[in-house]
């Protein structure tokens, strides 16, 4: 290709002392076209290659460099009206407009996550429907106003309901799994006969920058996808890595992402240059040719540059060399793109300053619209989107049983249906109430480590494998963040995800996968993207002969606190059954992302008491019983003399221990299963206190921002701090090995002696 004039580095450098970046970048585009010298080619045909042998044709090129237009006009406009209070977000997307290349040459029905770079890819997306206006909407998201139509005003994102765009938010790398997860959800559909809201031959994007390609998230990403290829399991993903060299202020050392990802097996490596779209073209082509066709993980490098730093806060001329930042704004990708715009002659002098002009006038135009616009004023519309709940909609789906024809052949015959078998305990309703969902939703898919053949390390999934076969209950690779990034793509893609997670303590180090991902979706795209999902999690203490804290971690805390989510533990196998059908139905019908707490130790526990007594075994319910949402269980609804507030492992010893407190005191005790954790039904526990003599609360957890405080908060802001009351509760502490472990978390003596305390 002829070689295209570029400015020269001292000429630039000369003339810009005392501009911000934003401005000299912008001037350089303009003395740039005016000064330009080049000879200017005929114009071109619409099809015809814009520069001689290349693959990006006239057509093509006009519409990508209008989009690199848009986005550029997007970021300094935003720089402008920052500091008028106009515009909150200045992370812009100058150096990254090659990004245009990806949306032209893909399909707006191909879910993308994008880096927030990514605004070149936006404005090219938009024009893939007819009657969107990528100009507008992205004023209104970069104003905060309740009208952008991706996050309501939630957060500057790049977003579309129409366009198949996720709004992503802050946490670099977050997306990647769940991108995976899309893209093996798009394939996994066809196997369990679930039909798709996108073409089948759909691909997943994912674009993100050089250094957040370093994050474990990324890399577990991007393991995960290796192993499925490798297992010649499709896996249409492409991954774009946007390479501009740096992060925030640290420099990916030259070569470092081809050197990490040119030679990886299971991940088919593409290069592109990114500041050329001329050049550029071919290499994105080829990449989303072969991720379609193939079905196979791919890496796309695509070569971008960073202009006018990392955000509108960050001075570079503060820590970099002037000499350095004049031979970055000189390799600005629309630089490249006007050049090759006036040798091509699509584009005089006159005409491209126009239309630069023309795009800058209509930025602010917007953004002036967008400021006049409504913003969240009202607490309640903010929250709107966070946790939405039909409480009737919900009941009605929770008690819809299945198919009783399917349900029969299933678990055996009509006479082996679970509730006209003799009481059981809570693993093996836990095992009928999943099998019961199985039969109920087509598209529920059970996965995690050692679930399927094996049935889970404690059996409570044995069975589902070989009743619903592999395509539906599968074992995962070891990986807590794949899990729930696969749950997530799941969801996105309309089935209902059940993942496991083993243990408790091992939830939290994939923690953001639900904590800043799957429990915010709603929110940030104001409730119109959503993905339900129950997350099953195996924990607490007591487990007798096995252990240490690891298998007996008894936090809740992490749970606790995430917006949104709902968090259910129950203590005896019928309230198991009738909850997960309330939690599938919340998922169904609300979107809801909640957490099922399964406490081992009550796994196999069937007497109460004493041993043999069988007490602790219910009957299965009925399949159109459901527990509504926030409900308790009590237990002597009309003992006043002292009421125990528990969950878990505590409704057992809390009943044993009144036994045992009616014995010495001769009080009459209630117990209140609270079994919904999160959240915490305040207005239920005040109502059970209200008639309360004394109070206990027997929190399991750990002393610290654990479920009692939020218990013993709701009595006190209800007005009833004057009853007596005392707390007995976990340790802050690790749990040890064996019986050492009595020593951190209550049990019935400690209730028992707290009790007396209050005599
Ligand atoms: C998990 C996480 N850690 C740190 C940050 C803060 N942070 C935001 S962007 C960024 C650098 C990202 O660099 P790169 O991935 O190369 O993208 P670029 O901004 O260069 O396009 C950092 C450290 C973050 N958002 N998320
Ligand atoms: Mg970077």
């Amino acid at each position: 290709m002829a070689a295209l004039p570029t400015p020269s580095v001292p000429a630039i450098a000369a003339r810009h002392r005392g501009l911000n970046r934003a401005e000299i970048c912008d001037q350089n585009f303009v003395e740039f076209v005016r000064d330009w010298q080049g000879e200017a080619a005929e114009r071109p045909q619409p099809q015809a290659p814009v520069l001689p042998g290349g693959a990006c044709r006239a057509a093509d090129f006009v519409e990508l460099f209008e989009s690199q237009l848009i986005s550029r006009h997007l970021d300094l406009m935003a720089r402008v009206l920052r500091v008028r209070n106009k515009v909150f977000y200045t992370i812009g997307s100058s150096g990254h407009e090659g990004n245009a290349l990806v949306a032209r040459l893909t399909r707006h029905t191909d879910p993308a996550f994008l880096h927030y770079r990514s605004g070149a890819f936006m404005a090219e997306r938009f024009r893939k429907l007819p009657g969107l206006d990528p100009i507008m909407d992205s004023a209104l998201s970069f104003a905060a106003s309740q009208d952008d139509p991706a996050s309501g005003g939630r957060h500057k994102v790049w977003g579309s309901k129409p366009l198949w765009v996720l709004p992503q938010t802050s946490t670099i790398a977050s997306h990647l799994p769940k991108a995976l997860g899309t893209a093996i959800a798009i394939e996994q559909a066809r196997r369990i006969g679930h039909t798709l809201p996108v073409p089948s031959d759909s691909i997943a994007i994912c674009s993100f920058g050089d250094a957040s390609s370093n994050h474990a998230t990324a890399q577990t990403a991007f393991n995960a996808a290796a192993w499925t290829a490798y297992q010649k399991l499709p896996a249409p993903v492409l991954f774009v890595c946007e390479d501009n060299g740096i992060g925030i202020s640290v420099k990916t050392p030259d070569g470092w992402i081809a050197r990490n990802f040119a030679e990886r097996r299971d991940l088919d490596y593409f290069y592109a240059d990114g500041l050329d779209l001329a050049e550029g073209y071919a290499g994105v082509e080829r990449a989303v040719e072969h991720c379609r066709r193939t079905r196979r993980p791919t890496f796309l490098h695509l070569r971008t540059t960073r202009i006018m730093g990392h955000a509108g806060t960050d001075f570079e001329i503060e820590w970099r060399s002037v000499e350095e930042l004049v031979q970055v704004e000189a390799g600005d990708p629309l630089l490249r793109s006007a050049a090759i715009a006036l040798a091509s002659g699509l584009y005089t002098r006159e005409s491209l300053l126009a239309l630069y002009e023309d795009i800058r006038a209509r930025c602010f135009a917007a953004a002036e619209e967008a400021d006049r616009r409504p913003k969240l004023t009202a607490l309640a519309d903010v929250i709107a989107p966070l946790a939405p709940y039909s409480p009737e909609a919900v009941a009605a789906e929770a008690a819809r049983s299945a198919d009783e024809a399917r349900r029969a052949a299933v678990f055996g015959g009509a006479d082996k249906l679970p509730e006209r078998l003799p009481p059981r305990h809570l693993a093996i309703q836990i095992n009928q109430a999943l099998h019961d969902l199985f039969c109920k939703y087509p598209d529920a898919l059970l996965f995690g480590e050692d679930v399927a053949q094996k049935g889970g390390v404690y059996t409570v999934t044995k069975g589902l494998h070989k009743a619903f076969k592999g395509a539906r209950v599968f074992n995962t690779l070891l990986d807590e963040t794949t899990i729930l990034g696969l749950a997530q793509g799941y969801a996105t893609m309309g089935m209902l995800p059940l993942p496991e997670i083993q243990y408790l303590a091992y939830f939290h180090n994939a923690c953001d996968q639900i904590r800043g991902e799957a429990a915010s979706l709603q929110f940030f795209s104001n409730g119109q993207y959503r993905n339900p999902m129950v997350v099953r999690i195996a924990g607490l203490g007591y487990q007798k002969g096995f252990g240490g804290h690891f298998h007996n971690d008894n936090s809740i805390t992490a749970l606790r606190d995430i917006p949104g989510l709902v968090v259910g533990c129950p203590s005896r196998g019928d309230d198991a059954a009738t909850m997960l059908r309330t939690l599938a139905a919340l998922a169904r019908v609300d979107g809801r992302v909640s957490v099922f707490l399964e406490p081992i130790a009550l796994y196999m526990t069937k007497d109460l008491h004493e041993a043999g007594d069988g007490q602790w075994l219910f009957p299965y319910p009925a399949p159109d019983q459901a527990m509504a949402l926030g409900e308790g269980r009590v237990y002597a609804p009309e003992a006043e003399d002292l009421v125990i507030f528990t969950y878990g492992n505590g409704v057992p010893m809390s009943l044993r221990a009144a036994r045992e407190i009616q014995a010495r005191h001769g009080w009459q005790v209630r117990v209140v299963d609270l079994r919904w954790l999160v959240p915490l039904n305040e207005a239920y526990v005040a109502e059970q206190a209200r008639s309360a003599r004394r109070i206990l609360v027997v929190d399991e957890g750990r002393h610290s921002a654990g479920v009692g405080e939020g218990v013993i908060t709701a009595i006190v802001e209800a007005g009833l701090g004057a009853v007596p009351l005392r707390r007995v509760v976990g340790v802050d502490t690790y749990t040890p090995l064996a019986g050492a472990a009595l020593l951190v978390l209550p049990g019935d003596a400690d209730i028992v002696a707290a009790a007396d305390t209050l005599a």
